[in-house]
């Protein structure tokens, strides 16, 4: 009987979930050698918010800092989430530049790549996963724990999302070539029992060799049940975080699943007594966050909202500040009444970013303007014109006909109206002065005033000039 893995976020989503992504390297250098003592299946550790929170505010260069974890982690992978066609950032890039980064991505350090898309759009992962595939390939040849290409599955709730419908994904994904399917829950709407059911659905469907890498938050409060009834459906992997960055919006916490698996026929192999001086350096680390106000100690509570309203925690959040500006707080009940009517008009999205902040948008201005879609964002008409990629079920099209008002819908790949762009990148950065290696060219695609910013930064230090200054804002000019 395999073994139950682990993959620890205490790197990635632990402290993206709690304390807004903002624990730096030095905080995370002391602990990496006894984390890659413990036996975890991986570690994750980089993704689009380390990538943006780095050069934003920590004034860090993402790739050193994915060069110093790999110096340290000689056993274990790191893992990163990659979000499809729009890397790590937010809007569709050429193939020619997503090829590229998953390159420099394994180069740099990189073991595993988690891949999603929004929307569930398999198309929307074409070209990632065959970039995956090729460069993952040659590492893995001399490296058998790395290259892995681990495909995920937006976990949604709705009346389209049937087993039968996630079963079928995950073949499909499984036929592009996912060495893992992941089931990615990252509004914590999974529950226990479908948990074991979805598992034990993939288990039957899938290849032996296929490994299901369940991941999930606790947030509602089900995130512990949610892994053991799938470690009891036979998942080979799931998520967790070290204790003093765990629960609440973060992952279930490690220590409890590892004590209860001790011993059983899951038993994750992984000995209790290593995790507790490891734990010990980031309550400390959880301390100073919290000190610094990157961490609100409200963040490790159970929020039951999402089951009573089927909304994930942070769209339900956003739409309470919509009404706040608008001063309608009172209109709450309608426009939660209204959400399920917009994503059925669009096509029942996977409520995730950024659908969740479409569909969440115009629920709130169809309730406020007292009609429905008298006004429509550009992200709404982006949405009904098939530029997100495909919507798993037909829209409404007497709506359609009405938020795009003539507006040309695209089928095909969204990507393929794009220009290669890699080169055309590259040639700014030259001219702009900042260019010190290629994965500059990546930071500055995926971020470009962010990198900029920071390539000014980096530069005013590498001169020598005074970099309190330059932190302030005053230089550099
Ligand atoms: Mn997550």
């Amino acid at each position: 009987m395999a073994k139950v893995m682990i993959m620890d976020t205490i790197l990635r989503d632990a402290h993206q979930s709690h304390a807004a992504t903002r624990m730096r390297t030095e905080q995370m250098l002391p602990a990496l050698e006894a984390l890659d003592d413990v036996g975890y299946y991986s570690l994750e550790g980089w993704g689009g918010a380390t990538f943006d929170t780095c050069m934003r505010f920590l004034n860090e260069d993402p790739w050193e800092r994915l060069r110093t974890l790999r110096k340290y982690l000689k056993k274990t992978p790191i893992q990163m989430l990659l979000r499809g066609q729009n890397l790590l950032g937010y809007r569709n890039y050429a193939d020619d530049l997503v090829d590229k980064m998953v390159e420099k991505c394994y180069e740099n350090g990189i073991g595993v790549i988690r891949v999603f898309d929004a929307l569930n759009d398999p198309r929307n992962l074409e070209a990632s996963m065959k970039a995956i595939k090729k460069y993952g390939g040659q590492l893995r040849a001399s490296d058998p724990k790395r290259g892995i290409c681990e495909a995920a599955i937006s976990y949604t709730s709705g009346p389209s999302y049937t087993m039968e419908y996630f079963v079928d994904l995950a073949k499909t994904y499984e036929s592009m070539g996912a060495d893992n399917i992941c089931i990615k829950d990252m509004a914590n709407l999974l529950l226990p029992f479908d948990a074991y059911e979805l598992v034990t659905a993939l288990r039957k469907a899938l290849r032996p060799e296929t490994k299901i890498h369940l991941h999930t938050h606790n947030t509602t409060g089900t995130g512990d049940m949610v892994n053991l009834m799938a470690i009891r459906a036979g998942v080979d992997i799931v998520d967790t975080a070290l204790s003093p960055l765990g629960n609440g919006t973060s992952q279930p916490a490690t220590e409890p699943l590892v004590a209860t698996l001790r011993g059983t026929e899951y038993d994750t192999g992984i000995d209790l007594e290593k995790l507790i001086p490891i734990a010990e350096h980031f309550k400390k680390v959880a301390a100073e966050l919290e000190k610094e106000g990157s961490l609100n100690p409200k963040v490790r509570q159970v929020d039951v909202n999402t089951l009573i309203y089927q909304v994930p925690g942070g769209m339900l959040s956003n739409l309470m500040n919509q009404l706040k500006k608008a001063g309608k707080e009172d209109k709450l009940p309608e426009v939660l009444a209204e959400v399920p009517n917009v994503r059925r008009d669009c096509g029942y999205p996977p409520l995730v970013t950024p659908s969740s902040q479409i569909v969440g948008t115009q629920a709130v201005m169809n309730v406020i303007m007292g009609e429905r879609y008298k006004q429509v964002p550009k992200e709404t008409r982006d949405l009904f014109a098939g530029k997100y990629g495909r919507v798993p079920m037909p829209v409404n099209e007497e709506v359609a006909e009405k938020v795009l008002k003539g507006e040309k819908r695209i089928t095909y790949r969204p990507a393929d109206d794009l220009e290669p762009e890699y080169e055309k990148l590259k040639a700014e950065v030259l001219e702009k002065g900042y260019y010190t290696q290629e994965e500059d060219v990546l930071s500055y695609a995926s971020f470009p005033e962010v990198a900029e910013k920071f390539f000014k930064w980096r530069k005013a230090k590498n001169e020598g000039i005074d970099t309190d200054l330059a932190k302030s804002g005053v230089y550099p000019v």
